[in-house]
């Protein structure tokens, strides 16, 4: 039943975003109702849910009659309202670092990873569309830089200057995610913070497109550890975790294909690479 309480979630399993969201509900121990958006039909551009989110993006969460969006700002909401447990810690310092962290990852490495998405993963579906209804699907997305890179990943694919921005940004994440995390089990000292909850769903993506070796294999063994600790707590198996393994396996299958596309963008190349 709707209570002025219950919290809705619209959300995409699939989308990084929707997971950080998802990973915190979890970790607070918070049931919510699910209402899933499919990206593919474009339903975050329909009349009803572009009224709740502007953007056209997910997710969205409804509580008590506030419609809140963006994910990281609904982290926040969630522990003002729900402080036990915290995802927050409460030293000032620590607390800056971790919104840094959560603003880097959104800023930088989201658009990155939906770059090597949607070039790797999505194209195919992308360049079966009719011309007219891909035109149609780009032209719906309101946000500029969302738009062009979509359209770079649709028409240039791995080929496209986009494609070796995002590879040699996701690197960097590899690598300051490494170096942040030597001596520590998370990202901010010794306790789960958003920073970790908005880290996990890139690091994972990279994972679900086969190339687990930039990490294991590229001398990243601080984060390979944090990335075992992260996949062995229950919010990563009532979310990531829970994915179609179908999916997944299609996934690695086009993500090694991609391999000789992403191995001269790296400038740490796994053996196995
Ligand atoms: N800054 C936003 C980003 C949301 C976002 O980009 N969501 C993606 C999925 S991860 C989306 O809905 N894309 C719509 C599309 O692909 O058309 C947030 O954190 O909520």
């Amino acid at each position: 039943m709707n209570t002025p309480t219950t919290l809705r979630l619209h959300h995409s399993i699939f989308s990084a975003s929707s997971q950080k969201v998802r990973l915190a509900l979890v970790e607070k121990g918070l049931a919510h109702e699910s209402v899933a958006v499919d990206l593919q039909a474009g339903e975050q551009h329909t009349p009803a849910y572009r009224a709740l989110n502007p953007r056209g993006v997910v997710p969205t969460l409804i509580h008590g009659g506030a419609v809140l969006i963006e994910s990281a700002a609904i982290l926040e909401y969630l522990d003002d309202v729900f402080p036990e447990p915290a995802l927050r810690p409460r030293e000032p310092v620590a607390r800056q670092r971790m919104r840094a962290w959560v603003r880097r990852l959104d800023d930088v490495h989201h658009p990155a990873n939906g770059m090597m998405h949607y070039a790797i993963l999505g194209r195919p579906a992308l360049q079966a569309l009719p011309p007219e209804r891909l035109e149609a699907m780009l032209q719906a997305m309101p946000n500029r830089r969302d738009r062009a890179l979509r359209a770079a990943a649709a028409r240039q694919g791995v080929e496209a200057p986009e494609f070796a921005d995002a590879v040699r940004t996701q690197e960097e994440m590899l690598d300051a995610l490494d170096a942040s995390l030597a001596g520590h089990a998370f990202l901010i000292g010794d306790e789960v913070s958003h920073a970790d909850l908005v880290a996990l769903p890139y690091v994972a993506r990279l994972e679900q497109m086969g190339l687990l070796a930039v990490i294991d294999d590229a001398g990243r063994a601080s984060l390979a550890g944090w990335y075992d600790r992260m996949k062995a707590r229950p919010s990563w198996r009532e979310t990531i975790g829970a994915l179609p393994p179908q999916v997944i396996q299609h996934w690695q299958t086009l993500g090694r294909q991609a391999w000789p596309a992403i191995a001269p963008h790296l400038r740490r190349r796994p053996p196995t690479f």
